[in-house]
């Protein structure tokens, strides 16, 4: 393998020494680094972390086995690891108004999947929202390890507005009884009603369970309502609205839950926690109470109405009409074209999305009658209001005349000047 030597220094943990790195991966992180700077990523579930968050990832915490939770451990030389992770928790506590908090999850879904194996038994019902019409594939998907062992029954939206029809998610409950209602997902673009959501649960004698992911970073930045004190359990990822490390999995619930909680990730599922990680989600957990995130979640919300006013100027059609979060999802079938068609347009243009099913939707997910979009990266790389509702104008020419080049090198010349020499962390955000 070729490789080449570098001074390496890391003081704390040898001094300087003289080490050899992979060439082709550092030629690869290389491509990587320049393709992130030259494009838009409007993917809605990706974001770009803090500097402060990036440094703390791969730490000497990377190497140290903290397998249990603070205080009862199976290892010993744990005292800073138990230090860490209590302080992760007390800030994930604080961040979302909960009682009890579990940092440990590598990942959402992974939190999603150790929450069902501990907290309900084959054949208990549950009940979420139909993937095609915004659900996560963790919440029962036939083809998910989630969709196996349960009894799941699915709610979606409303054929008239494409947004959720709580008095036909009340009739599904009464019908079905399920032991836990899931709501949230990875392409609704509207806000949920907790309330409603939690009476509607009490009424069946359900747990409420939310599934964050997507919005975690606007309830933290106090953007939009929070799920507590309705919700009995929230899972979320940390790398999306929420601007912190990828790979990473909060669980927040009720002390009435916490011991099921805990048990179900250790040693219900997982081994030991990634520490270096649960030290950036606790770097991630101090930024979101900071005056600069709640802007920050703010300027999600403005650019993503921004993009909706600039693409509805152009005559797409947005699903539900339009957007109540950092999330749009455009109806690129009612153009005559695809969401593969698009995605692909797009990216010769220099911008990243993703085709998506639309609710209703008639065709295979490979094609897809939508495409996704979202303003969290893009409003952390600092482009403002009325640079969202150029690109939301230009993208949307392209949709209604996917077929014509002008259109798309129109889009590449704005990314062009939009991006040159501008990082993906604004500055500006640093608190
Ligand atoms: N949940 C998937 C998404 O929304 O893209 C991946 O995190």
């Amino acid at each position: 393998m070729p490789l080449f030597i570098v001074n390496y220094k890391e003081e704390a943990i040898v001094g300087t020494v003289t080490t050899s790195l992979d060439i082709e991966v550092d030629n690869l992180v290389r491509l990587e680094e320049h393709r992130q700077l030259s494009q838009i990523s409007l993917v809605a579930s990706e974001n770009y972390s803090s500097p402060a968050v990036r440094f703390f990832e791969g730490s000497i915490f990377a190497d140290k086995n903290a397998e249990g939770y603070p205080g009862k451990r199976c290892v010993a030389g744990c005292e800073y690891a138990d230090q860490l992770e209590n302080l992760a928790i007390e800030r994930a506590k604080s961040a979302f108004g909960c009682e009890h908090a579990n940092v440990q999850a590598m990942s959402a879904t992974i939190a999603n999947f150790a929450i069902m194996n501990e907290l309900f038994q084959p054949p208990d019902g549950l009940m979420a929202m139909r993937l095609r019409d915004g659900g996560h594939l963790s919440h029962g998907a036939p083809f998910h390890a989630s969709g196996q062992n349960f009894r799941w029954c699915f709610y979606g939206v409303s054929e008239t507005d494409e947004q959720l029809d709580y008095d036909e998610v009340r009739s599904i409950a009464l019908e079905n009884r399920p032991a836990a209602i899931i709501c949230g997902g990875s392409s609704y673009p509207r806000l949920i009603d907790y309330e409603k959501m939690h009476q509607i649960a009490l009424e069946v004698d359900a747990l409420l369970w939310v599934d964050l992911a997507h919005t975690a970073g606007l309830v933290a930045g106090r953007a939009i309502p929070s799920p507590f004190p309705h919700a009995d359990i929230v899972t979320t990822s940390t790398h999306k609205t929420l601007r912190g490390p990828r790979g990473g999995g909060l669980i927040l619930c009720k002390n009435s839950l916490a011991k099921q909680i805990d048990r179900a990730i250790f040693p219900g599922l997982q081994g030991a926690p990634k520490m270096d990680m649960i030290a950036a989600r606790a770097v991630l957990l101090a930024e979101v109470q900071t005056d600069r995130f709640r802007e920050y979640a703010r300027d999600v919300l403005r650019n993503a109405k921004a993009l909706e006013r600039g693409l509805v100027h152009t005559g797409v059609t947005l699903i539900s009409g339009g957007t109540s979060s950092h999330l749009l999802l455009l109806n690129v079938l009612r153009c005559g074209t695809t969401g593969s068609e698009i995605e692909s347009s797009l990216l010769e243009a220099q911008v990243v999305a993703n085709k998506n099913p639309i609710p209703f939707d008639t065709l295979s997910p490979s094609k897809a009658g939508g495409l996704r979009i979202g303003s969290a990266a893009l409003t952390t790389r600092g482009l403002d209001e009325v640079q969202c509702f150029e690109l939301g104008g230009k993208i949307g020419k392209v949709v209604m005349s996917a077929s014509n080049p002008h259109r798309v090198a129109d889009l590449r010349s704005f990314v062009r000047q939009n991006t040159q020499g501008l990082p993906l962390f604004n500055r500006k955000w640093v608190a």
